[in-house]
């Protein structure tokens, strides 16, 4: 098998993209953005700061303080854009590397943690944040969001369901069918496929022959691939579907085009089937670089802004570790307590066996 160490790399043809890896602002005709320098200014400052709260994690994972963490290097803008596109009564279905959009939901970094720790099986209440919990069965969580889309428009509320998933999951019977559901019921859902090219191990080449965004056209509803690596496309274009969903027109299909530039998992070494030429190629399209490039060149941010964004995220990671440390383990009982949400016999009876077990060993 031979391997094209530039796969990815060249900006597809049909790519929505409004800043390029340079930091040059350019036009679409479908996608137009006018940010305030404020709001660039806030952006990069998401984007930073979401990139060290992963990085904490993967340290922490190392340290033996996680059983295992996702990052999300190399996808901020892909997540930031998106999750800045929500509106507050909008909905948010991740998979188990959405801290971006979960830092856009207002959940505490903290609570992502959590589940990585084993010390709960969540972390925070989805209806607080309209933002589910992290879901780790590839692709279930777009029938649940289909689902929830069709209740949405049921109560003909004025909102929007988003469900993220990976070029990989596109493969699952979940994820096709949830695409169905979407289509022919016209649910208010924008499906946002983070296509970081692989899936573990596996390259794209192994899940389609097409553009994945092409699919959506033999559902019935429309899809965009857009630079997922460009904050500003992706917030453009996050915000067009959601407008969409919410108006009565249906489903899109967005595939964000990116590269998971870290491991799949803290448990994964990509060096072992991927080829450093690759990563390389992708460094140079960095969505945190072009953003700096771009304020630098039109005079919207100083060095000043940017220590202090630097400043900001050392805090942010050193207080995001001394709570980690800080957090409780769980009564063992506690496993018990929701799985029904009503009192259950063989539940209880579950838990008084594990009671008397965890008593055998008192001294
Ligand atoms: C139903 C199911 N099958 C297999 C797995 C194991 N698994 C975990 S992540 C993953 C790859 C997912 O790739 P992709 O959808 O591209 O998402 P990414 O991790 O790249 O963000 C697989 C196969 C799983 N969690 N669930
Ligand atoms: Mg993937």
């Amino acid at each position: 098998m031979t391997i094209d160490a530039s796969r990815g790399a060249e900006a597809p043809p049909d790519l929505v993209q409004l800043l390029t890896p340079e930091g040059e602002r350019v036009e679409h005709p479908d996608y137009d953005i006018d940010l305030t320098p404020e709001e660039v200014r806030s952006l990069y400052r998401d984007l930073v700061l979401v990139r060290r709260v992963d990085l904490e994690a993967v340290a922490l994972q190392r340290q033996g303080e996680l059983g295992i963490w996702a990052s999300l290097l190399g996808q901020e803008a892909a997540q930031i854009g998106s999750g800045r596109a929500l509106t507050d009564s909008d909905m948010a279905f991740p998979t188990y590397r959405e801290h971006g959009v979960a830092w856009c939901r207002g959940v505490d970094p903290v609570k992502l943690l959590g589940l990585f720790r084993g010390v709960n099986h969540g972390g925070w209440d989805p209806k607080e944040h309209n933002f589910h919990l992290y879901t780790i069965v590839i692709g279930s969580q777009t029938l649940h969001a289909v689902g929830y889309a069709m209740g949405v428009q049921r109560d003909d509320a004025n909102a929007a369901t988003i469900v993220y998933f990976g070029d990989g999951a596109t493969s699952q019977g979940d994820v096709n069918e949830s695409f169905i559901w979407a289509s022919v019921t016209n649910a208010p859902i924008v499906f946002f496929c983070q296509n970081n090219q692989w899936a573990i191990s596996e390259p794209l080449e192994k899940q389609t022959r097409i553009p994945l965004y092409r699919r959506a056209s033999g559902f019935g509803f429309p899809g965009v691939r857009v630079d997922g690596n460009d904050v500003f496309a992706c917030l453009a274009v996050t915000r067009k579907a959601l407008e969409a969903a919410r108006t009565g027109q249906g489903p899109t299909l967005v595939e964000a085009f990116t590269y998971r530039m870290g491991a799949h998992t803290t448990t994964d070494d990509p060096t072992r089937y991927r080829v450093a030429s690759e990563l390389e190629a992708w460094k140079l399209k960095d969505p945190i670089e072009r953003v700096k490039a771009y304020l630098f060149k039109n005079e919207l941010a100083d060095q000043e802004f940017i220590d202090a964004v630097e400043a900001e995220a050392d805090q942010l990671g050193a207080d995001l570790r001394r709570r980690c440390l800080a957090m409780p383990d769980p009564e063992p009982l506690a496993i018990f307590d929701h799985v029904y949400s009503e009192p259950h016999a063989l539940i209880e009876q579950e838990r008084a066996q594990f009671a008397t077990y965890l008593e055998g060993f008192r001294d």
